[in-house]
């Protein structure tokens, strides 16, 4: 694996920032207390933060109410948030500083007084950490790096406990311990993939697809390649691809389908006619969800009970990665970001 920058190790570390984040929610009776009595959830972010944010209100959404906002709408576009009580705030945040997270989180503990902030952070200390009744920290999650890497992984992982706490689902019980070893595995399966594809400059653009929860997960991924590579790259839910987007489909695109490990069916044949368009295809799925899927790329992830889709984050991260790298640009400095946004 190259070592040559701070993006590339912060990527090869998210098994320890995943495990050190369990460790953290392992036993934490006031989460689970403020979860599990909780029956509608609003969910902020800026950017990574912002995708995170999706993906857990899309978890949360299978046993509550749930939404996900990005900070500045909470503030700009107020008479638009969904007219319901909300039980629990959570701020999503790396570097807990981001202006439009913490004056959203401000906005909506006058919004909703009884809420209960439950602020995701790697940062302690920071003010969203300070603002929050119950934080949860991800204490390896904190990077040199300007873009979001082993910080989004850990999140993610919070984010899927706290959805399983939701559930009614004894969280600990969940085989969580084996999850820093798949990342491991995952990471070395990706890094081969993601190196070749990353190399091959014919391809020059990137789609990534995802349903349900996985969508968040491909705007992520799309928000990767922008900011390392600086190149074309577009996300949508799987399935809206044929409603327009396809017609850029061509032997210059790469697609990405994040398989959900549902209507495996649909899946294998929105595969099959990207195929024919001529694209590139990469499919990222379990065992049972790469079924008959024909893609010219595959990523398995290891079954697990739940899945977690920080094993999907690899592939995408280390392809942003190594086509920075191919392109003579430093993903440690991308151009125009800075680490945090504050004004
Ligand atoms: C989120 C964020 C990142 C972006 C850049 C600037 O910050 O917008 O998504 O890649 O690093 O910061 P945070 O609120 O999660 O610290």
């Amino acid at each position: 694996m190259n070592e040559t920058h701070v993006t590339i190790d912060e990527i090869n570390g998210q098994p320890e920032a995943i495990e050190a984040v369990l460790e953290e929610l392992a036993g934490n009776e006031d989460v689970a207390t403020v979860v599990s009595n909780a029956s509608t959830f609003c969910l902020v972010g800026c950017g990574t933060s912002y995708f995170l944010s999706l993906t857990g209100s899309a978890l949360l959404n299978e046993s509550a109410v749930s939404f996900a906002v990005p900070g500045s709408e909470v503030f700009i576009a107020q008479d638009q948030l969904p007219s319901v009580s909300v039980d629990v705030i959570i701020p999503i945040s790396r570097s807990g500083e981001s202006t439009e997270t913490v004056r959203a989180t401000e906005h909506l503990q006058g919004m909703y007084p009884d809420a209960t902030v439950l602020g995701i952070t790697c940062t302690a200390g920071s003010s969203i950490h300070e603002l929050s009744d119950v934080p949860i920290l991800s204490p390896a999650g904190a990077e040199e790096g300007v873009v979001m890497t082993k910080s989004y992984s850990s999140m993610l992982v919070a984010l899927e406990y706290l959805a399983l706490v939701a559930a009614g689902e004894d969280a600990d019980a969940t085989a969580w311990d084996s999850l820093p070893s798949d990342s491991e595995r995952i990471l070395e399966a990706a890094d081969v993939v993601a190196s070749e594809l990353g190399s091959q400059t014919d391809i020059e653009k990137f789609v990534f697809l995802g349903s349900g929860e996985y969508y968040g997960l491909a705007m992520e991924a799309m928000l990767k390649l922008e900011e390392m590579t600086l190149g074309w790259t577009k996300a949508y839910h799987s399935l809206e691809f044929r409603h327009g987007p396809q017609s850029i489909a061509d032997d210059n695109t790469l697609v990405t389908v994040f398989l959900p490990g549902r209507n495996t069916g649909m899946h294998a044949n929105l595969v099959a006619d990207i195929t024919e368009l001529g694209a590139t295809t990469l499919v990222v799925g379990t065992e049972s969800s790469l079924g008959d899927v024909t893609g010219d790329y595959k990523i398995e992830i290891p079954d697990r009970n739940p899945t977690s889709l920080s094993l999907s984050a690899p592939i995408f991260q280390l392809l942003g990665y190594y086509r920075a790298v191919e392109s003579g640009l430093d993903p440690d400095e991308p151009k125009n970001l800075s680490q945090v946004v504050t004004f």
